[in-house]
């Protein structure tokens, strides 16, 4: 089968190997030359993804180019983020399905992978069908950032087609390399399962952040509080944090709230995440009103390398406007809006220690020589991942996210 796929980011890039692996002559497209030479040079982080890119180039099965070309399926992963207005941007779909348009001819088979609101896909193949005859399904991909290879075939997924046809010929695509089990419905319906499954992910983190702020007044620590509530076998409150990150859950329940005028306690959720990196930095104005802050880990979340919609992107701009000096560090990240620090000269005169990120480096730091480096022994962890009484020997002056009761 010949398959062209539009959009090489974090997605397009590992469903094209994965189909080149398996035989199909596959056309990874992209319009960022930056991206294709960055893709030839094998310059990503995740090492599973490294080997199979290359399997697939030294095949000759992937091949790489900056526009489509004729083919039997094209698969649309293009990115699809909110405007100001919080309502998505359709443009790089649209414009996706405009550069395909030449090369269409009857019974090719069009799949959108990109997040949309519920209704895109029928609208789209509307306008396409008045000139050919074509199938179309809407499939979501599910993987976690970090962990993309295997979920990529391991998870389940869910196949709508425009209709029967179109599901079971968008499922013979994805049979190739997929282990999970192959999910047939409508096209809207699978739009809606990805918006509800990011949604409820969302919806919960709100909740466990609303009991980190609820918690702070009450002085309570709300991580030994959720602890305990999940001891119960029908409880399971997820971790607060500073903030919610990533390209899908902070931008995805905007979409149901655009098609819907229900949708009330998901507009209220996304509040509750959106004020979280403000919460911190009240909570670091507390502990030191001006000085030198250290940030630890600006990644969206722990061990990954991706600094989308990153609360340390708020938090370090908020302090800087507060006028605090600030210095960031992360083992992960290669670039970022500030300039990244090593661990030594982040921490150097510093007054105040805060992780953001929960990477696997921060759990058990150095804790004497930072007591060296540092102006004032102080270090707010909003991830609950130090050893506070480990600190608390060495002189420092712990707080934590969601308590109270500070040392
Ligand atoms: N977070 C918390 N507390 C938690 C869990 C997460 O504050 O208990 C924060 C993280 O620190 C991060 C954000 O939420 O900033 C999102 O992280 P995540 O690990 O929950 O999710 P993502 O964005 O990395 O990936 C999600 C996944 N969706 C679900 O788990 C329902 C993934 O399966 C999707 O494929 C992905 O979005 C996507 O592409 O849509």
């Amino acid at each position: 089968m010949k398959i062209c796929v539009l959009g090489l980011g974090y997605i397009g890039l590992p469903t094209a190997a994965m189909l080149a692996i398996h035989n199909n002559d596959v056309v990874g497209v992209d319009i960022n030359n930056e991206r294709l030479e960055e893709i030839k040079k094998l310059d990503f982080a995740e090492v599973d993804l490294k080997s199979v890119v290359s399997a697939a180039l030294n095949s000759n099965k992937l091949k790489l180019s900056n526009k489509p070309e004729k083919a039997d399926v094209y698969i649309i992963c293009v990115p699809t983020p909110i405007d100001e207005s919080k309502r998505c941007d359709l443009s790089y779909l649209k414009k996706a399905i405009e550069d395909i348009k030449p090369y269409l001819e009857d019974d090719n088979l069009i799949i959108i992978e990109s997040t949309v609101p519920p209704g895109t896909t029928e609208e789209i193949y509307k306008e396409l069908s008045k000139e050919k005859n074509i199938f179309m399904a809407y499939c979501p991909e599910r993987v976690l950032p970090g962990n993309i290879l295997r979920e990529l075939i391991e998870n389940d997924r869910v196949i709508g087609g425009i209709n029967r046809e179109s599901s079971i010929l968008a499922k013979k695509v994805y049979e190739c390399f997929v282990k999970g089990k192959l999910y047939l419905t409508d096209a809207k319906t699978a739009e809606m399962v990805k918006l509800m499954e990011n949604t409820y992910r969302d919806v919960n983190i709100a909740l466990a952040n609303e009991f980190a702020k609820i918690c702070e007044e009450l002085k309570i620590n709300v991580w030994e509080a959720i602890k305990l509530a999940n001891n119960h076998p029908r409880v399971n409150i997820l971790n607060p944090g500073p903030g919610v990150g990533g390209h899908c859950i902070p931008v995805d329940p905007w979409f149901i709230v655009e098609k819907s005028k229900e949708a009330k306690l998901i507009k209220v959720a996304r509040e509750v995440n959106d004020s979280m990196p403000l919460f911190v930095v009240n909570k670091i104005k507390k502990i030191v009103d001006n000085g030198n802050i250290s940030i630890l880990g600006v990644a969206y979340k722990g061990n990954v390398d991706d600094i989308r919609e990153s609360p340390a992107l708020k938090i370090v701009e908020e302090l800087l406007n507060l006028g605090y000096s600030v210095k960031c560090h992360d083992p992960k990240v290669k670039k970022f809006k500030y300039k990244l620090y090593n661990l030594r000269e982040c921490l150097k005169d510093s007054d105040l220690i805060v992780i953001l990120a929960d990477h696997e480096e921060y759990k058990n730091l150095p804790i004497k020589e930072i007591g060296e480096l540092v102006r004032s022994k102080n270090i707010l962890d909003t991830r609950n991942i130090i050893d506070r009484e480990e600190w608390e020997r060495f002189g420092f002056k712990t707080y934590l996210l969601g308590d109270g009761n500070e040392a």
